[in-house]
């Protein structure tokens, strides 16, 4: 076979030498025909390849978009559950798990002491306030949780001696309270703040000193 075809393809080289030195012209006329017959069908064969790619190109595309579709619902799943166990695990935030959990409020126990000042302040840097103590239940939460140490709450009557306000505006005449017999006393004529004393129960103290404190924020929407 490589034989014979080498034979043909000597006698086609012959026969297109001596039509080149019959007519003088630099090209086999088989060769020119191919090339022209290329030429002509080059356009529509590049419009073929160009719509097969595009073909090409919709199907990968469309394959991409359904597998995304479908792994979709799975990974909305999944994070729907973590969502619901951090919900569950971390009710005030997953970034805020220092803070804990109580009747539709989150609360911070520092575990540094300031004065009353110092407390208010660090308190409003975490987007909270002093606690203010509302009622027993809430009363009872702080006291299990403060376990005897003082800490500072929102209480102060520091602008007007004898006038106690709550920082976040209820009313103290008509609030739960739970003093110490005898307290406020104002001893010294130097005490407008007021903190939750060994057990639970409240006192008058100097501002100026230091205590623990319990910040208060709603439960995050
Ligand atoms: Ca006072
Ligand atoms: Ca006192």
């Amino acid at each position: 076979m490589f034989i014979l075809g080498g034979v043909a393809y000597e006698q086609q080289v012959s026969t297109d030498q001596e039509h080149l030195e019959e007519t003088g012209t630099t090209m086999a006329p088989r060769t020119r025909d191919s090339l022209i017959s290329w030429w002509k069908l080059k356009p529509h064969c590049l419009v073929y390849l160009l719509l097969a790619l595009s073909y090409l190109l919709i199907i990968i595309l469309f394959g991409i978009v359904i597998s995304n579709e479908l792994k979709l619902p799975s990974e909305v799943k999944k994070l729907h559950t973590q969502l619901q166990i951090n919900n569950e695990l971390f009710p005030c935030g997953s970034r805020s798990r220092e803070w804990e959990y109580f009747h539709g409020g989150c609360y911070f126990f520092s575990v540094q002491d300031a004065t009353w000042h110092t407390a208010k302040d660090h308190c409003e840097e975490k987007n909270s306030t002093l606690v203010v103590i509302h009622d027993l239940p809430k009363q009872n939460f702080l006291q299990s949780r403060t376990r005897g140490h003082r800490h500072w709450i929102g209480l102060t009557d520091e602008n007007n001696e004898g006038q106690w306000r709550w920082i976040d505006g209820t009313s103290y005449r008509t609030s739960f309270k739970n003093w110490k017999t005898g307290e406020p006393n104002n001893y010294d004529r130097g005490e407008d703040c007021a903190l939750m004393d060994g057990p639970g129960i409240w006192n008058d103290m100097s501002c100026n000193s230091k205590a623990f404190y319990v910040c208060e924020k709603p439960l995050p929407s």
